[in-house]
């Protein structure tokens, strides 16, 4: 394989790409890839600020496609810290020797199809010309900075959560400042509390975030998984979330008011995004979604003992579970520590960033360093990044200027043998990421094969199909409150986005059916052109 000319370049070495680079190969597919960051990882080789954890258990957020794998690997506790994953891609990563497939420090900057293959321009000397191109570049992997006064005139750190150095980060007898307080922050905000002197918390708008109930696994828990592995795989592979929870088998209306506090209750112990999924209807009827917010402020009320700081800290602006749910480890506690304020930017707003800290209309805050949470450019920053045209003129960029068109947010229209993987669309975000990723790369390494197989030169989306596709998108988030919030799921979060309710809410079981059915009946939706140009 000369790297160039393959069947397939995969872009990206995350959880998703490197499942594709293995499926492909495994499916006797030529596959190359390239990677911007150094190492494998993805999300994962980035964010590496102080408390990053996944918000899904471990036993679930890892790949399921080879038992032995499975048995093998021994996670350390419920939630693994960034560290741990990282480790474990990179095991996966050696485990079935897929390293060498990719060139690492490259970041692909266009590509235009030319009917049979793509021409894959980079940053680095070496072009690549595959017949298909699959984007594993990531919903969360383009930083969103603000452009706040001043900034680049700060005279001391400044750190990006997702874009954390490598090396040990002190804040040490520091005034620390944090703006952001979605998960990055109120993962980091705890642990930078244990070290800082002060710590300075800048909050625009107060997150949900529940208790994880992290703790290492005992030696009894680790056999009892193993044992139950194959189930809860099973359990997973058709669920709304890709994980083997249920809700709630009552409606919450219908039953008093102990036995719904005992049910959130126990989703509360157990800790993470859960609770969000306590009881059926909770994201689409106001009247459930107030009484889990209700449960929820009352906890926070409780935590906090200062009630102005409490207020402050209860959110007013979204349904629970809206944006993602936060998972946290003493958060709420944090705000209880002598050296941790509160700022709330809705009540004093942040005017700019001067050299020695942050002035809001109250004042000026002195600060030696400033940790910058304030999320990603979600979804499509990384798709858009990349100049993607198609044979005739389509580009990407167009497509999507009214928000993201696709064929189960997999194919866009105009763009052939061109997918991307868990983006718009697709459930990914919302659900179990990796199970989300094994479901579609097997997929899409299922229709590769398909097309090399029966001499199919090109497969492209049909425009009735994605229209059709997106509307089912849509009218499946209007019956929810999802687009109630200006979350990163609706680009809210970036100013001058575009913004479309993206990730697809049928559920993680119902978005695998409609692709098997598309798949057994011969690939409707997708126009497939055979010119015997092999
Ligand atoms: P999020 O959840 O998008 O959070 C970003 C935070 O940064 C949020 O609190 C924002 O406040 C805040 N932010 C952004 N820009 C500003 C400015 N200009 N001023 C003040 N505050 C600002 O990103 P995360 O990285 O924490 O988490 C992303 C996902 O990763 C998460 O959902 C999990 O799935 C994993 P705002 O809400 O916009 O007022």
């Amino acid at each position: 394989m000369t790297g160039a000319d393959t069947d397939i370049l995969i872009i990206g070495a995350g959880f998703s790409g490197l499942r594709a680079m293995h499926a492909a190969t495994r499916a006797g597919l030529s596959a190359t890839g390239v990677e911007s960051g150094r190492g494998v990882g993805g999300t994962w080789y980035w964010n590496r600020y102080p408390g990053a954890r996944c918000d899904v258990e471990s036993i679930d957020y890892s790949y399921s496609f080879d038992p032995q794998l499975q048995d093998e690997w021994e996670w350390s506790e419920r939630y693994a810290t960034q560290p741990e994953i990282l480790a474990y891609l990179e095991h996966v990563a050696d485990r079935y020797d897929l390293r060498r497939r990719f060139e690492f420090g490259t970041t692909v900057l266009a590509a235009s199809f030319d009917g049979v293959r793509w021409s894959v321009r980079t940053d680095g000397d070496r072009e690549y010309r595959p017949r298909f191109l699959l984007c594993a570049t990531g919903s969360l992997s383009i930083p969103s900075v603000p452009d706040l006064p001043g900034l680049d005139g700060f005279a001391g750190r400044t750190l990006l959560t997702a874009r954390w150095p490598a090396e040990e980060v002190s804040f040490r007898g520091e005034r620390v400042g944090v703006i952001g307080t979605g998960s990055s922050g109120i993962q980091s905000i705890p642990l930078i509390a244990e070290q800082a002197a002060e710590l300075t918390v800048f909050q625009r708008t107060a997150n949900y975030s529940v208790p994880a109930d992290n703790r290492p696994f005992s030696p009894a828990e680790r056999a009892e998984i193993r044992r139950m592995y194959p189930r809860r795989r099973a359990d997973s592979a058709y669920s709304p979330a890709g994980t083997p929870h249920e809700a709630y088998p009552a409606d919450a209306l219908a039953i008093d008011q102990r036995e719904r506090d005992s049910a959130f209750q126990e989703r509360w112990s157990a800790g993470g995004v859960l609770f969000g999924k306590t009881f059926p209807r909770q994201t689409t009827d106001e009247r459930v979604n107030a009484l889990a917010r209700e449960f929820a402020e009352t906890k926070i009320r409780a935590t906090v003992r200062d009630p102005r700081v409490a207020a402050d800290l209860v959110p007013d602006d979204h349904p629970i579970g809206t944006k993602r749910i936060c998972t946290d480890s003493g958060y709420y506690e944090t705000f209880n520590r002598d050296h941790v304020r509160l700022v709330n930017l809705r009540r004093e707003p942040l005017e700019a960033v001067t050299p020695t800290g942050v002035r809001t209309a109250a004042g000026d805050y002195e600060l030696d360093s400033l940790v910058l949470a304030t999320g990603f450019d979600a979804m499509t920053g990384a798709l858009r990044r990349i100049d993607l045209r198609g044979p005739r003129g389509d580009r990407l960029q167009e497509a999507w200027t009214g928000g993201p068109v696709s064929y189960l947010g997999l194919a866009v229209p105009g763009l052939p043998n061109l997918f991307y993987l868990t983006g718009p669309g697709s459930p990914s975000v919302l659900v179990n990421m990796v199970t989300a990723a094994e479901q579609q790369v097997d997929w899409l390494v299922g229709l590769v094969r398909h097309c090399l197989d029966e001499g199919i030169d090109e497969v492209e989306a049909r425009a009735d199909a994605a229209q059709r596709w997106t509307r089912h998108v849509d009218e499946v988030a209007e019956r929810t409150l999802f687009p109630q919030a200006a979350s990163w799921y609706t680009g809210a979060n970036v100013p001058g986005k575009q913004r479309r309710f993206m990730p697809y809410l049928g559920g993680f079981g119902a978005y695998r059916r409609a692709c098997e059915q598309v798949s057994a009946e011969g690939y409707p939706g997708f126009v497939l052109t055979s010119r015997g140009a092999r």
